[in-house]
Order: structure tokens, then C-alpha cells, then sequence
């Protein structure tokens, strides 16, 4: 059927139906209104033209869009469940995310939010430890889990790679992780690593008496990544990461599917290149939301303006409160949603931080995330196992509600570091 027939705004949404909610911008001389006719019959059921093949095979899935709100240039779509396979996240997302972006209906298209009803939620696992679940996993009950990521990103050959791992997890780091683009290079090949760091890790925890977390990069082509994500577990490894922008919502499924039984951290690279710009794209909220249904125990959120990546403290509270609580209430840009029985995932804050920005972050965080921070323990000016020390004062500082000036002077390592980065 063509892009005509599908405005209803008295249309109360059915509990059953995924409801999208976009902004949009429409071409000159055209309305709101006809734009998201457009994209409500281009992402289900419609195409340009009235088709003979329409007449008896679509009744009934046809969407609704059943709010418009021409000030904020906003409408929200209603899609019967029919409509989609809801085990099926790339198909889902080459409905209500696919060719509507391209149309020239559209001037700029941006997919807010996406309402999951109860079916849908029940179609996926969701995180396999939730925030309590990995709390008891590390022994951490109460604060922050503080991280690092190896760098220079690129560049270690492996044995280095481990021995700075070491010196993170002694130093005070909970959690170590390769970073977004490391995944087996000629001069840091996976099994090698994993082999390295994994024993230096076991090494950590024998030293400091705490249970430690080595995020390795499984990241490949799926089937690949699911030989690694294996070979690890079997190495002895007890998390996995995977950058789930470039591995794609299928290999995340599979990865979550394959139920290895180890939590899984999901690190963003290329979000930006759908998130970024506020008139286009899809919020880091509604991706968000795709990740926590799938099954991530961990994802970057962004730091709320503190590190060196964009994303207000708004915006990142509102992912907080989506990843991380049972019920979301509506919001000024987004839908309400319930989770029924999905745990909680842990949000992780990491982008240019250092520990001056521990305050700030555990305001806008509270306790339940993992403050990470590269630059920030291996750049201290005592090297990763001070800048660790430091980190972990710093969170310690916060627990204990003193401020870092007044800890930092009986934490020399703090101390260091604040006034290296002061006023970086
Ligand atoms: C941080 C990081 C992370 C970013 C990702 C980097 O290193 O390892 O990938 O935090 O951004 O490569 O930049 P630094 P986000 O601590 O040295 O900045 O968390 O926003 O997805
Ligand atoms: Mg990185």
C-alpha cells in the first residue's frame, strides 16, 4: 500500500506492540505528517505506490502513528508484534531502522526510543549476571569496579601486554580490558595473550587477595569470534568483550546465544557514526536498550561531560536509568519501559578520565558502574601501577566521603596524579 492511511491519533498503543517514537525533519513543502507516513509504511508494510498485491495480504499489520507532536518535530509509530520475529534483532532493526533513513521523505530522521513489550523481552535472555550477579562474581559489594584499558591501543607485543596488566590489577584495578581495536595483530596474536595476561592475572589476584576481571577482545567475524570466545573460556578467561557497533546486533545475539557462561562487555567504537549528530541517526539510548535485551553485562555510556567523549550529563543519566533500572518512567525524548525479568546491566564510564573526575562521576553514577580510564592510570607520572593506586584512592576518597585534595595527602600516588592532570 502507499505511504497514505496510517495517521491515527487516537490511537491508544496495544501492550503487545513495539512502539518507536522518532524525530524527523521534512523535505520543503511538505508536513510532519506525510514524512511520517512515509517512514511508517516504508518500515513495515508500504511502499511509493499502491500495489494490486496489497489488497488481500496485509490486514491487520498495518502501523498506527499514533502521536505527532509538530513543535518538537516528534511522532511515535505502533507496529503490530506481527510484524516482526522477535528472537531476530537484525531483523527487527532492518524494519524500524533500516530503509527509512535513506528516503527523501526524510531530511534528517533520528530513531529515539524503541518500546519493547513483555513478548519481545521474553524472546531474548538479557545480561546473564546483572549487576548483583557480577558484584558477587569479583567480590566487590559495595563501590565502583575501577578498570583500565592497555594502552598505547596498538603496539605491545604480547608479553608486555600481560605485564601491564599485572601492574593495573597489583596496582588496585578491578578490571583490565583490551582496547576497541586490538583483536590479534601480528605482534600480539589472541592465544598468546590470553595465555600471558590470564596467567599474570592469576598471578594479581594471588598478591592482592582479590578476585580480578580480564576483559578480552573477541571481536572477528562471528564464527571466529565464537572459536575465540571459547578458546578463552577454556584458557581460564572470566569475561568477554566485544565491540558490538562493528561486530553487528547478529554476532552479539550469537555471542550472547552461545551461553558460555561468562559475562560479556560490550564496547561501543562506531556508535558515534549513528549516535552523534541530534538530528539523525539513533540515540544512544535506544541502542542501549537493543544491547541490555540481547544480553551485555557491561556497556560504555559515556561520562556525562567529564572525559574527553561528547554526551551531557543528561543524556547520560537517562542511559543510566534505561540500562540499569526494572521500570523506566516517560521521559521529555523517550518512552516509558517496563523490563519484567531482564537484569540490570553495569554502565561504564571510560574516556579521557583521570581520578580528579571520580567525584563528578560517582554523582552523576552512584556505585553500580565501572569508572575506566586508560590515559589516565598509564600516563600517571609514576607509571600504571601508581595511576592505578591513584584511581582506586580516588573511588575510595568518594566512598568514604572525603575530598581527593584532603585524601590525597596521605595517598601520595592520588596526590601525583592530581597535580599532573591539574587543569589538564
Ligand atoms: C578510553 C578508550 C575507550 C573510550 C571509548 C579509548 O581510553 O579506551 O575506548 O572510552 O569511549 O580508546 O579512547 P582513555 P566510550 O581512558 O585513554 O581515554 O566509552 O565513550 O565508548
Ligand atoms: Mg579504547
Amino acid at each position: 500500500m502507499a505511504y497514505v492511511g496510517f495517521v491515527n491519533t487516537d490511537y491508544t498503543p496495544k501492550r503487545k506492540e513495539v512502539v518507536c517514537l522518532f524525530y524527523a525533519e521534512s523535505p520543503r513543502g511538505k508536513t510532519l505528517e506525510w514524512t511520517a507516513e512515509h517512514v511508517a509504511g516504508e518500515s513495515s508494510v508500504g511502499t511509493w505506490t499502491d500495489v494490486v498485491t496489497s489488497k488481500d495480504s496485509i490486514g491487520g499489520l498495518a502501523p498506527h502513528i499514533c502521536k505527532i507532536d509538530k513543535k518538537k518535530g516528534v511522532f511515535a509509530v505502533a507496529y503490530p508484534p506481527e510484524l516482526f520475529e522477535f528472537e531476530n534483532v537484525p531483523g527487527i532493526m532492518s524494519s524500524i531502522a533500516g530503509n527509512i533513513f535513506g528516503m527523501k521523505a526524510v531530511e534528517n530522521l533520528r530513531l529515539l526510543d524503541i518500546q519493547f513489550p513483555p513478548a519481545l523481552l521474553k524472546a531474548h535472555r538479557g545480561p546473564e549476571y546483572g549487576i548483583d550477579g557480577l558484584r558477587k562474581r569479583f567480590g566487590i559489594e559495595k563501590r565502583p569496579f575501577v578498570g583500565t584499558i592497555i594502552k598505547p591501543k596498538l603496539g605491545l607485543p604480547y608479553q608486555k601486554h600481560a605485564k601491564v596488566a599485572y601492574d593495573a590489577w597489583v596496582g588496585g584495578c578491578d578490571v583490565v580490558k583490551d582496547d576497541e581495536n586490538l583483536t590479534s595483530q601480528s605482534f600480539n596474536p589472541f592465544e598468546k595473550r590470553a595465555k600471558a595476561t590470564l596467567a599474570l592475572m592469576k598471578k594479581a589476584e594471588k598478591k592482592t587477595g582479590e578476585k580480578k576481571a580480564y576483559l578480552i577482545n573477541v571481536t572477528a567475524e562471528t564464527g571466529e569470534m565464537i572459536r575465540r570466545a571459547k578458546l578463552a573460556k577454556k584458557l581460564g578467561a572470566n569475561y568477554l568483550m566485544i565491540d558490538v557497533l562493528t561486530a553487528g546486533f547478529a554476532a552479539v545475539q550469537s555471542l550472547r546465544e552461545a551461553d558460555l557462561g561468562l559475562p560479556l562487555h560490550a564496547h561501543r567504537a562506531m556508535h558515534g557514526m549513528i549516535t552523534r549528530n541530534p538530528r539523525h541517526g539513533m540515540t544512544m539510548l535506544a541502542l542501549a536498550k537493543i544491547y541490555r535485551l540481547i544480553g551485555v553485562d557491561t556497556l560504555h555510556v559515556g561520562t556525562g561531560e567529564v572525559g574527553k567523549m561528547e554526551g551531557g550529563p543528561a543524556e547520560t543519566k537517562a542511559i543510566i536509568n534505561e540500562v540499569r533500572e526494572k521500570e523506566v518512567k516517560k521521559g521529555p525524548v523517550f518512552l516509558p519501559q517496563e523490563w519484567g525479568s531482564i537484569k540490570p546491566v553495569m554502565p561504564v564510564a571510560s574516556g579521557g578520565l583521570d581520578p580528579s573526575g571520580v567525584p563528578q562521576l560517582m554523582k552523576l553514577f552512584g556505585n553500580d558502574f565501572v569508572v575506566q580510564a586508560g590515559g589516565g592510570i598509564h600516563g600517571h607520572p609514576k607509571g600504571t601501577k601508581a595511576g592505578a593506586t591513584a584511581m582506586r584512592q580516588a573511588v575510595d576518597a568518594c566512598i568514604k566521603r572525603q575530598s581527593l585534595e584532603s585524601y590525597s595527602k596521605s595517598h601520595k600516588e592520588l596526590a601525583q596524579a592530581l597535580a599532573y592532570w591539574k587543569g589538564k
